[in-house]
């Protein structure tokens, strides 16, 4: 680049033009700085850009009250002033969806144990479509808990307390006869015989969470817990599967029931049934909670730790009569009823055979067993990263071969080399 300039001094001298040409060194500063200048331009408008991004998905989410975005905001920018990348943004789900959320119920202290939970289900799952999550606790979350539960959810996140009612010993509970048994149950090893948080856990998941007011809105959720793992992706809206297919219970993997837990929890079944017989469907799976027709509970249940299910089962006048009966027994105090064996008695009685489903294509971990898809069509074709010789589905101490026997349904080509 040359610039010149021209001079007039005397009008009878003759005219001289004076071109100043710069030196190779300055060519190079002009350049250097010019260069410079556009790059901070360009840096400035990206970092704007990427802040404007960065609050809107930030306001998406609901109850972030926690005073770490700035300081979060600003290392962001830090970072950029450096480097400069183009960061993969998940693209939105614009498809249609149902009315569902996943639900937790954690402490703070799983704040841990759900990092790789949730990062699994995001991966697997939900970063494709964005389903709400909603966590519960019997006191508040932390700020800590909050912030990191947000960041790892691609949808909305909110975070709910549970009313003191329906984390308490109803009125009617005798504390004595309640404390008794949990003596004796310590005495004969029963795990978690002695805890009274498991067993407002137990009857909180069996009676309540369905009424907490931030599931009001939802048709449908997918329970999750800290410590569990997806092993396969999922790349259908399971939701909407359980819509279209007029699903209203699924589950991964049964298994029996400790019976010294629940000693008493068929025959106050019974005894409702008899009262409310409307209540019992005509096309019930009696038969995969019974080996007699009735008379005894075989243990069978799905674990419910995993649940993907119809809240309006729950909220139902069945449902809800059920639950107030067995609360009314006393049974979450006086023994140690579980939660997976009411809501399994409740779905194999109440609902359609036909509404409940068994998803054996998802590959599922919850200590110590693992659902792990042994047909290679599911399990390479969902990439699945697991052993089927790990998979409990066809174990005897599962009760998935009964539920495939009731219900005629074809179990895969090899299930018998997976039964041991
Ligand atoms: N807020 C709250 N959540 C709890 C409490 N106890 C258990 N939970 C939650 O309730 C769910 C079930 O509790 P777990 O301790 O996993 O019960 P479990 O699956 O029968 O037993 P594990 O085999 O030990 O996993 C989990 O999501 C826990 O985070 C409690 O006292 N307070
Ligand atoms: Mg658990």
């Amino acid at each position: 680049m040359a610039s010149h300039s021209q001079s007039h001094e005397k009008s009878d001298q003759p005219r001289t033009i004076t071109i100043t040409i710069p030196s190779t060194r300055k060519i190079y500063q002009i350049v250097a700085l010019t260069a410079l200048f556009i790059t901070t331009l360009v840096l400035v408008i990206k970092g704007g850009a990427h802040i404007g991004r960065k609050e809107s998905a930030l306001a998406r989410k609901q109850n972030m009250n926690y005073d770490s975005d700035a300081k979060y905001d600003s290392d962001a920018i830090k970072y950029k002033e450096q480097y400069s990348y183009v960061k993969y943004k998940v693209p939105e789900y614009t498809g249609k969806k149902a009315r569902a959320t996943f639900v937790t119920l954690a402490r703070n202290n799983d704040k841990n144990g759900l990092l790789s939970t949730v990062k699994s289900v995001e991966d697997r799952f939900n970063s494709k479509y964005q389903y709400d999550w909603v966590f519960l606790n019997d006191v508040e979350f932390n700020d800590d808990f909050k912030k990191t539960m947000t960041a790892l959810i691609s949808g909305t996140v909110k975070f709910g307390v549970i009313p003191k009612e329906h984390w308490s010993f109803p009125s009617w509970i005798d504390q004595d006869r309640a404390a008794e048994t949990r003596k004796k149950m310590k005495e004969e090893k029963i795990i978690y015989g002695d805890s009274i948080p498991y067993r407002h856990m137990c009857r909180f998941e069996s009676g309540f969470f369905w009424r907490h007011p931030l599931l009001d809105e939802y048709e449908y959720y997918w329970r999750v817990e800290p410590d569990t793992k997806l092993h396969c992706d999922i790349d259908y809206d399971i939701f909407r599967f359980m819509k279209d297919n007029k699903k209203k219970y699924g589950f991964t993997i049964s298994i029996k029931e400790f019976m010294k837990t629940i000693p008493t929890l068929w025959d106050t079944t019974l005894n409702f049934t008899s009262l409310h017989p409307e209540f019992v469907n005509k096309n019930n799976m009696l038969d995969f909670i019974s080996n007699d027709n009735g008379k005894t509970y075989n243990s069978c249940h799905f674990w419910s730790n995993f649940e993907i299910a119809s809240l309006d089962f729950w909220r139902s006048e069945a449902y809800t009569k059920y639950f107030e009966y067995l609360d009314n027994a006393g049974g979450f105090f006086y023994e140690r009823w579980g939660d997976a064996p009411v809501h399994s008695i409740a779905a194999s009685l109440f609902l359609d055979r036909n509404e409940i489903h068994h998803f054996a294509d998802l590959g599922y971990f919850h200590g110590p067993f693992h659902q792990c898809p042994i047909d290679d069509v599911f399990r390479l074709g969902n990439r699945c990263a697991c052993k089927p010789k790990d998979d409990f589905t066809w174990k005897g101490y599962s009760c998935n071969t009964k539920y495939y026997d009731v219900n005629k349904l074809k179990k895969p080509e090899n299930w018998e080399d997976y039964k041991k």
